[in-house]
């Protein structure tokens, strides 16, 4: 299943999800001969990293199944991710691809015969100048159908997406509904688009799209008694939305709504009106017995073992995540930052600006409704110090604010006082090492004095940013699981906790600081030959726990300093 729970009930789906055939194919990306024979099996979703003999795979896989449809009509198969590039084909016709692991995507086919049918799954994970976001880098690009996959059967006339924005109105809620309805027909069609939330059915107007047209429909539901959704108190409410013809219901959509409201006012961050300071980690989806593949089982284990450490904030660094993990922190109270394919990405390759664009408007219209959400982000550590660099920044911040102007966007920075795009954020939000990178743990409390007065100082040229509230989006030190110093060197535990008490102890009591993100949950496989060989193991090993969830010394620290934070706020 796509999510932790069922988007239809009218609406006919089966899930893919199972072992599939497959066999490897080469390195070579040019290369699209049909495989004869399928040599293995393999679960979808899964990542081919974690069968041995694949464990660093990067080239071509092919995957087989088959499917049957109980009737003549149009299907949508809907992919939950491939990574990093799929190809889809059905009954030896291409039917669709897609670029990028992290968002989900979908093939709609008109017309398919009642039967049995073959459904073939080109996935190339390969690098090279094709793929301008995912390349040799500090987190692994797996392969594999690594998220969940569905096949719907839709009418002709169809919804297509369903978006919904909770406000604040007088003492009460509204929510701003916006239906897309699809026509596969040759001719025009009207439905009537009708909603149910918290006990009221109101029906929106008809939708009346062209032939092979999608027409939009909006309304605003007033006067709903609702609770507020907070992390302490994740109040959430199913919003149904029915296609009628002719008062039949022909097609629905399940999703749902927390009502809440995230603002910018000045330094702070409010939620509902109240100061909200985020408390959490950077989390990769990365897992030794699953890559990228990670199950709900495994995704609520760090849930709540980052709950357990006092926190109530996730960043999803650095790409769209899994939507059952944003359900998760939907349902369990988890603020989420959650930001499009790009880390320490340069611009220069051709695929860049249409790659980030589709990755950044695929994630904010898939992710839309999660009242999770509440920060939208891109372009971790790129270039915000030339001009070019900014023009990027201009247009990418600018994308997230016209296809949702209901959240705050940021990007993560690590271009200290040279920085130029710090005018384009509603959020500063800063990558600082000061305890790892060339310093040790007496350069934390100095340094962080030094930005935050130099941001919010006078006349600094920089000072464009004056009065906007900070995240600490990444800080840490490494240390090896298991590495126990007395002399508490780097690389030891004992390190790493006195690094880590010390950023806590000064970033979470500075009041124009209003969100910290340790970095990082967990150590996590990377990619080999990355420009940094001295990444122990070839992993990233500032988890505060390791790829097996063992708690480092860490762990302890980061708990004390959280729920100290909790009680004095
Ligand atoms: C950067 C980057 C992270 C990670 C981190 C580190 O801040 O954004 O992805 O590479 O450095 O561990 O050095």
């Amino acid at each position: 299943m796509l999510r932790t729970f069922k988007e239809h009930v009218v609406r006919p789906v089966a899930s893919l999800d199972g072992l599939w055939e497959f066999v490897p194919g080469g390195t070579d990306r040019r290369d699209w001969t049909r495989p004869r024979r399928y040599t293995m099996s393999m679960l979808v979703p899964g990542a081919w990293e974690t069968v041995p003999g694949l464990e660093n795979h990067r080239g071509i896989g092919w995957y087989r199944r088959q499917f049957t449809t109980a009737a003549d009509g149009a299907v949508r198969l809907v992919f939950g991710g491939v990574s990093h590039t799929g190809t889809v084909f059905v009954d030896g016709r291409k039917v669709g691809s897609h670029y990028d692991a992290f968002t989900p995507w979908e093939v709609v086919i008109p017309r398919l015969k009642q039967g049995c049918h073959e459904l073939v799954v080109r996935v190339d994970n390969t690098f090279g100048k094709h793929s301008a976001l995912h390349l040799e880098n500090d987190y692994y690009t797996y392969g594999g159908i690594t998220r969940p996959v569905e096949l719907q059967r839709v009418p002709r006339v169809f919804i297509h997406n369903v978006h919904a924005v909770p406000r604040r109105e007088g003492s009460g809620w509204v929510l701003d509904v916006s239906v897309w309805v699809r026509n596969l027909g040759r001719g025009h069609s009207a439905r009537t688009v009708e909603i149910e939330i918290a006990g009221q059915t109101r029906n929106l107007g008809m939708a009346s799209p062209t032939a092979k047209e999608t027409a939009m429909l909006h309304a605003t539901v007033k006067g709903l008694k609702v609770k507020p959704w907070t992390a302490e108190k994740p109040h959430l409410y199913e919003l149904a939305v029915r296609l009628r013809d002719n008062g039949e219901v022909v097609d629905d959509r399940i999703d749902r709504v927390g009502f809440r409201e995230i603002k910018v006012r000045g330094k702070r961050l409010l939620l509902n009106g109240t100061p909200l300071r985020l408390r959490g980690f950077n989390r990769h989806e990365d897992h030794p017995q699953f890559g990228c593949a990670l199950p709900v089982e495994a995704m609520i284990t760090d849930i709540n073992l980052m709950k357990d450490m006092g926190c109530n904030f996730v960043r999803t660094c650095h790409y769209p995540n899994d939507m059952r993990f944003l359900d998760l922190c939907d349902e369990t109270g988890m603020y989420v930052w959650e930001e499009s394919h790009s880390r320490n990405t340069p611009f220069g390759n051709p695929n860049f600006k249409r790659q980030i664009i589709d990755s950044t408007t695929e994630m904010v219209d898939r992710h839309f409704n999660h009242p999770a959400i509440i920060i939208w982000a891109s372009l971790n550590e790129c270039d915000s110090k030339s001009s070019p660099g900014r023009k990027t920044h201009k247009y990418v911040l600018e994308l997230l604010r016209k296809l949702d102007g209901s959240r705050p966007v940021t990007f993560a920075s690590n271009k200290q006082k040279w920085d130029r795009c710090l005018d384009l954020v509603d959020i500063v939000s800063w990558n600082r090492y000061d305890a790892w990178y060339g310093g040790d743990v007496s350069n934390v409390e100095p340094r962080s004095r030094e930005y935050v007065a130099w941001l919010h100082g006078k006349g600094t040229p920089k000072s464009t940013a004056v009065g906007k509230p900070i995240i600490m989006s990444e800080f840490g030190a490494g240390a090896l699981y298991g590495n126990r110093q007395t002399c508490r060197s780097p690389w030891s535990e004992e390190y790493q906790a006195d690094a880590l008490d010390e950023y806590l102890r000064v970033y979470l009591h500075d009041p124009t600081i209003v969100g910290t993100a340790i970095w990082q949950f967990s150590d996590v496989r990377v990619t080999r030959n990355w420009r940094f060989p001295q990444r122990p193991r070839t992993m990233n090993n500032k988890g505060i726990v390791d790829e097996y969830r063992r708690p480092k010394l860490a762990y302890e620290v980061v708990r004390k300093r959280m729920n100290e934070a909790v009680r004095q706020t």
